[in-house]
């Protein structure tokens, strides 16, 4: 049983789900997001009756996802990924957004920040001028940051200061910068709706089976939307064999 520490005390987290249920991906990214360690509890839906202890921990509707927290059970998909949310604070939240004008205002005064540091690297290849240097070591690793501003700042890092991304992309040359940096994509959490959207991508492979069209034909914007949130450790880690999917619904429903 999985077990994990969280304000000091081992805490047991069971996820009862089946391996192709969307909602249930939904829990999953969420806990994986917070790097919470749990339990999978296989609940096979395929079989008409439920086990005993969906029944008991969700009496009502008796399904599936169910967090079990210590004993505790939580239901409903969206109920959990608040759960999670809020009972692991200590990570960047899922829930917290700000309004509009406040955020535009906190986008508007970073990029003039931005813009400065480019008026200081100017035309030289590293903010000391040929060699890369303190300044390059001490900035450097804020620029994991820029892909979070894209995402939910709105920005387009590489139109607004092409000249900063240069040289982010000269800094990477550097083995010793490229081991460092982690990937922008998994420094920022999922909005809550991709992530309580993007398990449904899962069918799109049987969508694309059964209607005869093409998801990167008919719509790339939401394919290069689904490929981002697909580059992430907790998305890829639960989103399941799509193949395998589809041919578990054809049966299930009984399509040809
Ligand atoms: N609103 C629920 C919906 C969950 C749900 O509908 N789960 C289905 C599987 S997709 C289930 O457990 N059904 C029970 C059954 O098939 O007996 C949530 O968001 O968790």
């Amino acid at each position: 049983m999985a077990m994990l520490e969280h304000g000091g005390a081992a805490a047991e987290v069971r996820c009862v789900d089946f391996w192709c249920n969307e909602f249930g991906m939904r829990a999953r990214i969420a806990l994986r997001e917070k790097r919470v360690g749990f339990e999978l509890v296989e609940e096979d839906l395929r079989v008409r009756e439920r086990s005993d202890l969906v029944r008991r921990m969700n009496p009502v509707y008796q399904s599936v996802p169910i967090l079990i927290h210590d004993g505790r059970p939580v239901c409903g998909s969206m109920n959990i990924v608040e759960y999670v949310d809020a009972v692991y604070p200590t990570q960047t939240r899922f829930f917290t957004s700000r309004g509009e004008e406040e955020k535009a205002a906190a986008m508007a005064e970073l990029m003039g920040h931005l813009r400065r540091m480019e008026g200081v690297l100017g035309d030289g290849a590293f903010f000391g001028g040929d060699e890369f240097g303190l300044l390059d070591v001490a900035f450097v690793p804020f620029s994991s940051m820029f892909y979070g501003y894209e995402q939910h700042g709105g920005v387009d890092m590489e139109a607004e200061c092409l000249v900063l991304m240069r040289w982010v992309r000269r800094c990477e040359e550097r083995e010793s910068v490229r081991g460092v940096l982690p990937s922008g994509k998994d420094i920022f959490p999922l909005k809550t709706l991709s992530l309580s959207l993007i398990p449904f991508s899962s069918m799109f492979h049987g969508h694309e089976q059964h209607g005869g069209f093409s998801f990167d034909t008919e719509c790339p914007t939401l394919m290069r939307w689904v490929r981002r949130c697909r580059d992430r450790e907790s998305v890829k880690s639960v989103l399941p064999d799509e193949v395998q999917m589809y041919k578990l619904y054809k049966e299930w429903y009984g399509i040809e």
